[in-house]
């Protein structure tokens, strides 16, 4: 082999290295980019999810729902926390417990701007009936109709947030958000 030949072979497995080197960078890249580094990072981590308890039944006094009642007047209207914190991707875990139904409107909605004339249809009866509020204007999720869901109300939903922002969610029953149940998601970027 000549001097000239071996130094073109070097260079020609020289220039493959690099190829192949830039190719699996740019393939790796392109990996990273189509996960999202966003919903990468908030998949894992304390941020990832929070739990939001969407009313409670109380204890004082004693409650007895054997075999299955749901007492109205047994329950406690409230969101515990009043503020969720998660970050962008991440999951609300709501657990409902009583007939309420989970309403949330987008970033920067403020309470009073929810229109309360705005009802939906009720049901048949003798479904109970509850007025349930339909305003439709910036809202991102409506959960379903808990009047028809009898007796059988508590129940779990997980909401997905994809963009930063604070989110308002409310009780959709309208003596419900009228008494003040009603709180916020602040996802983080
Ligand atoms: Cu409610």
């Amino acid at each position: 082999m000549t001097k000239r030949l071996r130094l073109t072979i070097l260079c020609s497995a020289a220039v493959l290295a690099v190829a192949v080197t830039t190719y699996l960078v740019v393939a790796h890249g392109q990996h990273t980019h189509n996960t999202t580094a966003g919903t990468a990072r908030a998949e894992s981590g304390p941020l990832s999810s929070a739990t939001v308890s969407f009313g409670a039944w109380m204890t004082t006094p004693p409650l007895d729902r054997f075999p299955n009642v749901s007492p109205p007047p047994a329950n406690h209207h409230v969101l515990v926390p009043q503020v969720a914190r998660i970050r962008a991707g991440g999951t609300v875990n709501f657990i409902i417990a009583g007939l309420h139904q989970v309403l949330i409107y987008d970033d920067g909605t403020k309470p009073e701007d929810i229109n309360t004339s705005l009802i939906a249809p009720p049901p048949p009866p003798p479904l109970p009936q509850v007025p349930l509020i339909a305003d439709p204007n910036r809202r991102i999720y409506r959960g379903p109709d808990p009047r028809v869901l009898l007796p059988v109300i508590d129940r779990v939903e997980v909401v997905h947030f994809a963009e930063p922002g604070t989110y308002l969610v409310i009780c959709g029953v309208l003596p419900h958000f009228q008494e003040g149940m009603y709180g916020y998601v602040k996802v983080l970027p």
